[in-house]
C-alpha cells in the first residue's frame, strides 16, 4: 500500500516553502502527499517582498481536516505554520480526536507580517496546545531559542540544553537545527528523545540560508515516517534528503533560493 503523508501548513506562493515544498518532498520520497492549508502567504514584490499573511477560516481548515482523514486515514502529520491561535486551537482539537502514529511539528513561530502582539498569543498557543501533542518537533536556532527560553545558542552543549528544556514542554523527540546559524563549516542538529542525544553533522553549503530548508527537513522525516522508519533514522535521512536539497538549490527572482531535492 501507497504510504500517506499528511500536511497541515500554510501556502506560500513563490513554492519554496509551506505545503507547496511539503508536498514536493512527500511525493519525492515515494509517499502520497495530502494536504490542509491553514493560512496563505503571498510575499510582496512591490514592497522588499515583505510577508502578506492571511488565515483561512477555523470551519473551512475543520472541513479540510475531516475530508482528508476520512478518505485516507493517515498515521503521520506534519504540522507546519499555523499562524493565529484560532487555528492553533482548531488544529489541536483535531489532532486530539484522532490517534496518530506520529505528529511532526515544525514550530513556525512568527510571520513578519503580523504584528508583534498577535505574534506573542500565537507562540504561546503553540506551545501550550501543539507541543504536548508533538512526536517530533524541529526548532531552528530562533524557535529553540523561544521555545526553550535561552537567550542564545552558540554551541553543540547549548543546542543540547535547548533540546532537553524543550523536551520539557511535551515532545517525544526534539530535534534542534544549527543551520548556518551556528559557527563553524557544519551543519550540526542535536536529536534528543528523552534519554539519548544524536548528533546529525553535514558540510555548510554556504552561508546563507534557503527558503524551505526547514519545510523540507520536517517533511522528508514525516514521509520517512509514513514509510515505517524508526524516528532517528527518519531524521538522518531527512538531513540528507535537505542538505542534497540545498545543494541543487532554485534561485528565482525572488532574493532568496529555494531548497530543491532531486
Ligand atoms: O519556512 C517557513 C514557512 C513555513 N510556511 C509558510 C511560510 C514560511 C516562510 O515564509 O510562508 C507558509
Amino acid at each position: 500500500m501507497t504510504p500517506i503523508s499528511y500536511v497541515i501548513a500554510g501556502s506560500e506562493a513563490t513554492g519554496g516553502a509551506g505545503i507547496q515544498a511539503d508536498l514536493r518532498t512527500f511525493q519525492q520520497l515515494g509517499t502520497y502527499g495530502v494536504g490542509t492549508i491553514t493560512c496563505i502567504v503571498s510575499f510582496d514584490p512591490a514592497a522588499g517582498w515583505g510577508h502578506r499573511f492571511v488565515p483561512i477560516a477555523a470551519p473551512v481548515i475543520a472541513d479540510q481536516i475531516e475530508a482528508a482523514t476520512a478518505a485516507h486515514e493517515p498515521e503521520v502529520v506534519k504540522i507546519g505554520m499555523l499562524g493565529t491561535p484560532e487555528t492553533i486551537a482548531t488544529v489541536a482539537e483535531q489532532l486530539r480526536a484522532r490517534t496518530w502514529r506520529h505528529v511532526v511539528v515544525d514550530p513556525v513561530l512568527i510571520c513578519k507580517g503580523q504584528e508583534p502582539g498577535a505574534a506573542l498569543d500565537t507562540d504561546n498557543a503553540l506551545r501550550t496546545e501543539i507541543l504536548p501533542l508533538a512526536t517530533v518537533v524541529t526548532p531552528n536556532l530562533f524557535e529553540a531559542c523561544t521555545l526553550a527560553g535561552m537567550d542564545s545558542i552558540e554551541s553543540v552543549e547549548d543546542l543540547t540544553e535547548a533540546a532537553i528544556r524543550i523536551a520539557d514542554l511535551g515532545p517525544a523527540v526534539v530535534v534542534v537545527k544549527g543551520g548556518v546559524g551556528l559557527g563553524g563549516d557544519e551543519a550540526i542538529d542535536v536529536v534528543f528523545d528523552g534519554t539519548d542525544t544524536t548528533i546529525l553533522r553535514a558540510p555548510k553549503v554556504g552561508e546563507e540560508r534557503v527558503s524551505g530548508a526547514g519545510c523540507v527537513f520536517a517533511a522528508s522525516t514525516t514521509a520517512e515516517l509514513a514509510k515505517g522508519a524508526d524516528v532517528v533514522d527518519a531524521v538522518q535521512t531527512a538531513k540528507q534528503f535537505t542538505h542534497s536539497g540545498i545543494v541543487g538549490r532554485l534561485a528565482s527572482n525572488a532574493p532568496f533560493d529555494a531548497v530543491l531535492p532531486r
